[in-house]
């Protein structure tokens, strides 16, 4: 297959493909190339993932995608393969979607990348795409991943490459995958071209074409972006507790102009994305690290809620005169954030590991996953209700938000409630007798 021939597969849908890593990239992106019409293989090296998707069970809170496996097996446009070479020889496209965590001591954990490189390169590329959609340390395409590919494969010549960052919010991945513009970091113009190609097959949005060392960046620069955001959001709670006044009213206010735009404060900021990339973006591959106060002073704020959530439940149960090796706190969600099932760096594993460590007796609610970071599962939060003090609304779950305040009024004497996402009517709640706390909404507040 030339080429040309390559680039007719990917038009006419005949082109088969290979996705490597099944997670919350790799699963939607495989489904959706599927959904379109392509042949998908998809591999992993958890073999217990490929047999519960075998049975047609989706491993992972993600909107849409149980029906979509479903459809696409019963199609035959989507299998499983836990034969990585098998599934390479056999297709004309390969995407890899593996992860690349940190280590320990805050490094790019890049080894399940490498590896699957490895594992790549073993097998003949010849005539096929190799597209790497994994968040990379900048210089990590040309530093790492062609030179291990290039084993016995010559890019540009035997095979093609490029790097398409995921762009997907995971809960939303199905629908951003085909409305969010994509970034084409192409090495040469060829393998450019045959990516561009394949992805309009499933993008309705523009692709944008550029050297692979702006993708690298970009991607990372993006989560950077929003996290630093989410920072000055939080401060911005934090110096409104100061000055008593709400941060929600504030923020209103100030995001009456046209060129402001303030995000939400909260408990901390979670998940597989932005606690991670600012930290791939400052240790290049191959280099030394790069210092920037502002990002990673960001990051610290950002890590800091989960304690700062905390001190308002302590605070508000020191003013009532309660102990708290006597109290009972009701956590309510530990995904870390709204209707998914992701518990990876929560917030809320730090709220709850410090309230037990107080002393606290903690029960942990949440409708989407098991996790409870050692606090005390509830299945039904009106069971445990009368006898506890306080209620911490960590994730604002939908679930959670068709919740009435008004069942918050059988907590113990002087019910206290920390609404970290603001989904309750903070009047309502104080009507009502309820201590209402929140980011950027603490004790002696100076207005209505
Ligand atoms: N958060 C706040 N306040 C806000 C917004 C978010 O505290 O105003 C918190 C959330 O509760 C959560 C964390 O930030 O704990 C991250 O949530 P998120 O919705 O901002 O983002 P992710 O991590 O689910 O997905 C991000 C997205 N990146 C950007 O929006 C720039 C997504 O588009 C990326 O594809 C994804 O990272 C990724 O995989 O890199």
């Amino acid at each position: 297959m030339s080429k040309e021939s390559l680039l007719a597969a990917i038009r006419n849908q005949t082109a088969k493909i290979c996705v490597m890593g099944l997670g919350q990239v790799g699963l939607p992106t495989a489904l959706t190339f599927s959904e379109v019409g392509f042949d998908v293989a998809g591999y992993d090296i958890n073999e217990k993932l490929l047999s519960s998707l075998n049975s047609k069970q989706v491993p992972f809170e993600e909107m849409n995608l149980g029906n979509l496996l479903n459809s696409c097996m019963e199609k035959r446009k989507f299998r499983t393969n836990s034969n990585l070479e098998e599934c390479v020889k056999n297709s004309d496209v390969i995407i890899v979607c593996v992860a690349t965590p940190l280590t320990n001591d805050i490094k790019p954990d890049l080894s399940s990348l490498e590896k699957a490189c490895q594992s790549l390169s073993k097998t003949s590329l010849k005539n096929k795409l190799v597209i790497i959609e994994s968040s990379i340390p900048p210089g990590t395409f040309v530093g790492l991943i062609v030179p291990t590919l290039r084993k016995q494969n010559k890019t540009g010549i035997d095979f093609w490459v490029a790097f398409v960052p995921e762009r997907l919010a995971p809960g939303q991945a199905l629908i951003e995958i085909r409305t969010t513009h994509r970034i084409i970091g192409h090495i040469d113009d060829d393998s450019g071209i045959l990516a561009k190609t394949l992805y309009e097959k499933i993008v309705d949005s523009q692709i944008l074409m550029t050297p692979v060392q702006i993708a690298e960046v970009s991607k990372l620069i993006e989560n950077t972006y929003r996290d630093v955001n989410i920072a000055f959001a939080n401060e911005v709670g934090l110096i409104c507790e100061k000055y008593g006044i709400d941060a929600a009213e504030l923020i209103r206010v100030c995001n009456s102009h046209p060129r402001v735009k303030i995000l939400q404060p909260g408990p901390g900021v979670g998940g597989p994305c932005l606690p991670k990339d600012p930290y791939l973006l400052l240790n290049p591959q191959d280099s030394l690290s790069i210092e920037s106060k502002i990002i990673l002073e960001s990051r610290k704020i950002n890590d800091n809620m989960p304690y700062h959530t905390v001190s308002l439940v302590t605070d508000s149960l020191k003013e009532q005169n309660k102990k708290l090796s006597e109290s009972t706190v009701l956590v309510l969600g530990t995904a870390y954030k709204a209707n998914v099932s992701d518990t990876r760096l929560s917030p809320a594993r730090e709220i709850i590991t410090q309230l037990i460590k107080s002393g606290c007796n903690v029960f942990v609610y949440d409708p989407k996953t098991v996790e409870t970071f050692d606090g005390k599962k509830v299945s039904n939060i009106s069971d445990v209700l009368n006898t506890c003090d306080v209620a911490v609304l960590v994730t604002d779950h939908d679930e959670f938000k068709k919740l009435d305040v008004k069942e918050f009024q059988k907590m113990r004497k002087e019910p206290i409630l920390v609404d970290t996402r603001r989904i309750f009517q903070k009047n309502q709640a104080e009507s009502l007798g309820i201590h209402y706390l929140s980011i950027g909404y603490a004790k002696n507040l100076k207005h209505k």
